[in-house]
């Protein structure tokens, strides 16, 4: 269901399409929802201030807190009563955000994760394998929807019961598994104890998302799965899955479906915006969005754009691998270090498996780094030294220097959804 009218638009065309939406949005958001327009009035600027795309810079940004001081329902742009689904994030750090969906909004979300379905190498009648978790996260219904409008049929398992994962993925003969990296790796594993190879099995394309990973564990993953492993991001403010998407013939960079967003990278710092192909935060607006537009939402996401044209004929931007999130970049005696970084140097090291959690503690006035890997199934070699060895890749690859703890097998925590990479004891005593 590759859709060349709207995916191989000409630049021109994508141009004057998102500069009329983006129009209509900002109208939309400053008759209907307050909050805009306080934001907009104390900017100093309104709807009519927007002509062409570049106009955008002059709008405010709009934050995660936006969402919470308006819980639950302040930033909708339709009556209550137009919404047919709610959304929330786990607010494990203070309120939850909610994020809510007309028809009209399902219907687009389904297209778009139709297409990403597509665009990953997924056909109609391919049996998908759904482990996102179902519920208030975005990620199950999401991209069970987008499975559905492709014509493809969905095993909705959502996470965990991870030995029936395997069983089904076997029985059922799954061609496309939908799951966390973290997760699948998890499924990898339980399916070799139990003498399953799934690197045999009927899979053929693995669609990870919901948290950053590195080329090293998708080359991982391939070999364990005997898949192709595309990339696909997204985020609950903006819709959920299906924001933008790798094509599987190419594997670089995630097509960011500019009919619908418009993206942006800015300097986190300064909030200034960058020039393409710089590194830094990205910016979403959404232009089709009905309940909840959003304009110039900062991500926290770390990453950069291009425009340079694909091998695979799509027109609309690329964005490239996100390396971690704004908040999740530690700074380790002055190196600044995204926990990505480090499953590159982990995934594939020797007598290492690729399962890590990376503790932060102080130092007096220094934040220290604890990296707790685990040994390899099998490896009967000398821990420490591995210890050692670990501890100055680390070093000569990222540049930071850190402590290393090998653990025995099973010891650092799998997960079932967005794995938990760094524990801070910062504020205990350590
Ligand atoms: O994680 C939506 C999603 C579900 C995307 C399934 C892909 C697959 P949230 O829970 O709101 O939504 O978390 C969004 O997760 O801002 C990123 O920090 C991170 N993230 C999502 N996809 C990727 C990715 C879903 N492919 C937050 N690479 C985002 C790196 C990702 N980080």
């Amino acid at each position: 269901m590759f859709d060349p009218d709207a995916e191989t638009m000409p630049r021109e065309a994508l141009t004057a399409l998102q500069t009329a939406r983006l129009k209509q949005t900002l109208e939309r958001v400053y008759a209907n929802v307050p909050h805009y327009r306080k934001k907009f009035d104390a900017a100093g600027v309104g709807p009519a201030d927007f002509k062409s795309l570049s106009d955008i810079v002059r709008f405010p940004f709009t934050v995660k807190t936006d969402l919470r001081d308006n819980y639950p329902f302040g930033m909708f742009a339709v009556p209550r009563e137009q919404l047919l689904r709610l959304h929330a994030s786990s607010g494990t750090t203070g309120k939850p955000t909610v994020v809510g969906y007309t028809k009209g909004d399902l219907d687009t979300w389904a297209d778009l994760m139709a297409r990403c379905f597509a665009c990953a190498g997924a056909l109609p009648g391919d049996i998908v394998h759904n482990a996102y978790g179902y519920g208030l996260f975005t990620g199950g219904l999401g991209a069970h929807y987008g499975a559905e409008r492709l014509g493809c049929t969905v095993v909705p398992i959502s996470g965990g019961g991870t030995e029936r994962q395997v069983t089904l993925i076997n029985d059922f003969k799954a061609s496309v598994l939908c799951a966390t990296p973290s997760y699948a790796l998890n499924i990898a594993e339980i399916a070799r104890k139990m003498g399953v190879d799934l690197a045999q099995s009927s899979l053929r394309i693995g669609l990870f998302g919901a948290e950053p990973w590195s080329d090293a564990m998708r080359r991982d993953l391939e070999a364990r799965l005997g898949l192709k492993a595309v990339d696909v991001y997204g985020l609950s403010e903006i819709m959920g899955p299906g924001v933008a998407c790798e094509c599987h013939g190419v594997q670089s960079g995630l097509h960011g479906w500019e009919d619908h967003f418009l993206f942006e990278t800015i300097d986190p710092e300064t909030m200034q915006p960058l020039p393409l192909g710089s590194t830094g935060e990205l910016v979403i607006t959404t232009l089709t969005k009905e309940a909840q537009p959003m304009i110039r939402y900062r991500t926290r996401d770390i990453t950069r754009l291009s425009k340079q044209p694909c091998a695979c004929g799509r027109t609309h931007v690329r964005i490239l691998r996100v390396t971690g999130r704004n908040d999740d970049m530690l700074i380790i005696r002055g190196v600044n270090v995204y926990p990505s970084q480090v499953e590159a140097v982990l995934v594939g090291f020797p007598g290492i498996a690729p399962h890590y959690q990376i503790v932060l503690t102080r130092e007096g006035a220094l934040d220290a780094m604890t990296v707790e890997v685990e040994l390899a199934p099998g490896f009967a070699g000398d821990r420490f030294g591995k210890a050692e060895e670990v501890t100055h890749h680390i070093k000569s690859m990222i540049g930071v220097t850190c402590k290393v703890v090998v653990k025995a097998e099973g010891e650092v925590p799998r997960s079932q959804g967005k794995a938990v990479r760094v524990i801070d004891r910062r504020n205990k005593a350590s």
